[in-house]
């Protein structure tokens, strides 16, 4: 199949956006075998199937690096609270936050896990997005754990999408570890992460690193687990204070550090240093009205690579919407619309450690989002309006 006359956003360092203006890019199978200016279409790429896409943009499909889509129940009640008064940790520390939808979580079938993550996964997929990484971290028992996973691994058997799972044990204490927070890592996290990456069920390892949940030496056991099972890892860090998780996670040479309104300039040579990814989350800051932004122009400064996601989740970012996070990226924290488009495509790939997407080349996965737009700049710039035009997963339309 060759798609023709589109504009092409390749990010290469030719032109902003990497921006090739009526180019062509012809996929054979899975992937991209050939991708450049229509002039210089190559013989045999003419002989076969073509769809003429009459000047539209063609980017990579969108890659959301950091979701938690599977879950069960609302929180629109502690979000009533919070509008209240109520900060994320006072509703943490009653009970409520996380742990209530640990509940919700533990009692719901692996069927109706499965329905409702479909749901909001069909909105990511309805904007372009093709690769979706899933953590766990709403089981927090051996046995609920292994189901969000084996529900993550199934949205990718039932729709057209690519999935990466992050086992995600230390996401919270649950209320029956109180107070235990050691005796649940030995007692549960490190056996359900040897269950879960011996099913085939674990691709990288994360953790929250956070007074409200695990300290940097509870964190540290975890990542030894996962060094020794051979798996990357990645941390939830300096999101609402500083613990220090994001230089910890630059010890093992994680895949990326995630929130980091409150890291500071030597976290982030850590994460230079370590070839890190800075993953962003504006809907979380959105959503938790949040005021300290993360050091964007710190990371510019000392080149590390800003990713964006939804973190669709149910407390701090109930969020289906990559172009909204787009959005907020730019209107929040400063960021071009050509840094929010990387962070949606090229840096989220980079974050889950994939190097066959987020970037059209020749040899890429067929993984795209071809857009009404004539700018990719139109992306990021409206709200609440959706120009996807088709998608390309794995070279089908
Ligand atoms: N940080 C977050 O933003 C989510 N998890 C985390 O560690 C929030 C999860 C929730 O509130 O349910
Ligand atoms: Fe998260």
């Amino acid at each position: 199949m060759l798609l023709t006359h589109a504009n092409l956003a390749t990010f290469g360092a030719n032109a902003p956006y990497g921006l090739v203006p009526d180019g062509a890019i012809w996929m054979v199978g899975a992937c991209i075998q050939w991708i450049g200016r229509m002039e210089d279409v190559p013989r045999q790429a003419r002989d076969g199937e073509s769809m003429d896409l009459c000047g539209r943009l063609i980017t990579p499909g969108l890659v959301d690096c950091h979701t938690h889509i599977v879950h069960a129940g609302n929180r629109a009640r502690e979000f009533e609270l919070r509008l209240g008064g109520a900060t994320y940790e006072e509703v943490a520390r009653s009970g409520g936050g996380i742990n209530s939808t640990v509940s919700a979580t533990r009692e719901a079938s692996e069927e109706d896990l499965l329905g409702s993550a479909l749901s909001r996964v069909d909105a990511l997929i309805a904007e372009g997005v093709t690769t979706i990484e899933i953590k766990s971290g709403y089981g927090l028992n051996i046995d609920s754990e292994i189901k969000m996973l084996r529900v993550a691994r199934r949205i990718a058997r039932d729709r057209s999408v690519r999935v990466v799972t992050s086992f995600l044990g230390a996401h919270a204490i649950p209320g029956e570890y109180a107070g235990r927070p050691d005796a649940y890592v030995d007692e549960v996290c490190l056996p359900a992460l040897a269950v879960a990456a011996d099913a085939g069920l674990v691709d990288a390892v994360d953790g929250f690193c956070e007074g409200i949940a695990f300290s940097k030496e509870q964190i540290r056991k975890v990542f030894e687990a996962a060094k020794t099972l051979g798996l990357p890892v990645k941390l939830h860090a300096e999101q609402l204070s500083n613990l220090g998780g994001t230089r910890l996670a630059a010890e093992f040479g994680a895949l990326s550090s995630d929130h980091l309104e409150y890291a500071t300039e030597v976290d982030v040579i850590a994460m230079a240093r370590a070839g890190m990814v800075a993953v962003l989350l504006p809907g979380a800051f959105y959503f938790l009205r949040e005021t300290k932004l993360p050091p964007i122009d710190t990371f510019r400064k000392h080149g590390v690579g800003m990713a964006l996601a939804t973190d669709c989740n149910p407390g701090s970012s109930p969020m289906t919407s990559p172009l909204l996070v787009m959005n907020m990226a730019c209107t929040l924290f400063r960021m071009t619309p050509e840094e929010a488009l990387a962070g949606m495509t090229l840096h989220g790939a980079q974050a889950l450690g994939l190097s066959d997407c987020g970037k059209l080349y020749a040899g890429a996965r067929a993984d795209l989002a071809i857009w009404d737009v004539e700018h990719p700049a139109e992306l990021a710039y409206r709200l609440g309006f959706n120009p996807l035009h088709k998608r390309v997963f794995a070279g089908a339309v």
